[in-house]
């Protein structure tokens, strides 16, 4: 069984990648997530594409999930016998910890993809604001996505491939939107040797998730994922939805400092909100969503 770990900050492009690289895979995969408190909103967004997803509960898989992912994993080797598996950890873990999961099972090859959002990278580099995780999802990477290029110019993609290089100069770098690659580069012939070793990680976020009863109002939901951008619910890094709206299903996402939404594949029989940050507003947001 080959593996695949999709790594990056939250909302960098991990899921999309995971749906664009499924539609190319030829064998059978299976995708295992561990959300940051997600409510498993990312496995029914690949599962709808058809692919066997399991769900590791919420948590983090470098610190309390260990023993869960040795079991999912031994799990998913017995029950469906897959050509290839796609691990899908939280925007807040480091690889490292994966990887070791990897080796004590004997899993080999292993290939690492990380995903950098480059509206934030540089930001992200140059404050520490995600610690050191961040910089370890860039060097233990294999290949690494340059990715929402679309929202930056030219130039400052560049300057990210030039820190990148740096930090990881075994690594194949490529520019991306839409977290798009060519299937024939995963090769899984270019582990680099894990000299880092472990740790814990610093990151600290809250996480709150909402659940939302009946049919949503499609406008007021869009309404509310823009004024969450505005900060007046706390200091926002990621906020997704999956609803049942007036219109229809629809998938809601804030990353990057932007609002997307677009239609989703099938019905959502449990609508939910996932809001990530510091200081939220809880209240606040429930009271305004839980009417
Ligand atoms: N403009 C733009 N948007 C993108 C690009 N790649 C992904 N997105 C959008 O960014 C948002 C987050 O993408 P996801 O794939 O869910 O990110 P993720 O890393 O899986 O997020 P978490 O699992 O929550 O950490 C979605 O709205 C995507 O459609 C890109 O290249 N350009
Ligand atoms: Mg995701």
């Amino acid at each position: 069984m080959k593996t695949t770990i999709v790594c990056g900050v939250l909302g960098a492009g991990k899921t999309t990648f995971l749906n664009s690289i499924l539609k190319q895979e030829k064998g059978k995969a299976v995708v295992l997530v561990n959300d940051f408190g997600s409510a498993g909103i990312d496995g029914e967004i690949i599962s709808v594409g058809g692919i066997d997803t399991i769900e590791l509960p919420s948590g983090c898989v470098c610190c309390t999930l260990r023993f869960d992912l040795i079991t999912a994993i031994r799990k998913i080797q017995e029950q469906f016998r897959p050509d290839h598996l796609f691990i899908e950890p939280s925007g807040v873990a480091s690889p490292s910890a994966v990887i070791d999961v990897l080796d004590t099972l004997g899993i080999q090859p292993v290939t690492v993809v990380g995903i950098v959002d480059a509206t934030e990278f540089i930001e992200a580099y140059e404050t520490d604001m995600y610690g050191w995780f961040f910089k370890s999802q860039v060097t233990r990477s294999d290949i690494i996505l340059i990715n929402k290029t679309d929202l930056v110019d030219e130039q400052r993609t560049s300057e990210i491939i030039g820190i990148v290089e740096m930090l990881n100069p075994n690594a194949v770098i490529v520019p991306a939107v839409n977290a798009e690659l060519d299937a024939g580069l995963l090769r899984h012939d270019m582990r680099t040797p894990n000299k880092e070793g472990a740790q814990g990680h610093a990151f600290q976020a809250e996480t709150i998730t909402v659940l939302l009863k009946g049919i949503q109002r499609f406008d007021f939901l869009k309404a509310f994922f823009e004024r969450m951008l505005s900060g007046e619910y706390g200091m926002l890094m990621r906020a997704k939805a999956l609803v049942q709206t007036d219109r229809g299903p629809y998938r809601f996402d804030l990353a990057s400092k932007q609002v997307a939404f677009e239609i989703f594949g099938k019905e959502v029989e449990n609508s939910r909100l996932v809001v990530i940050g510091n200081d939220l507003k809880e209240e606040k947001i429930r009271k305004e969503l839980e009417r």
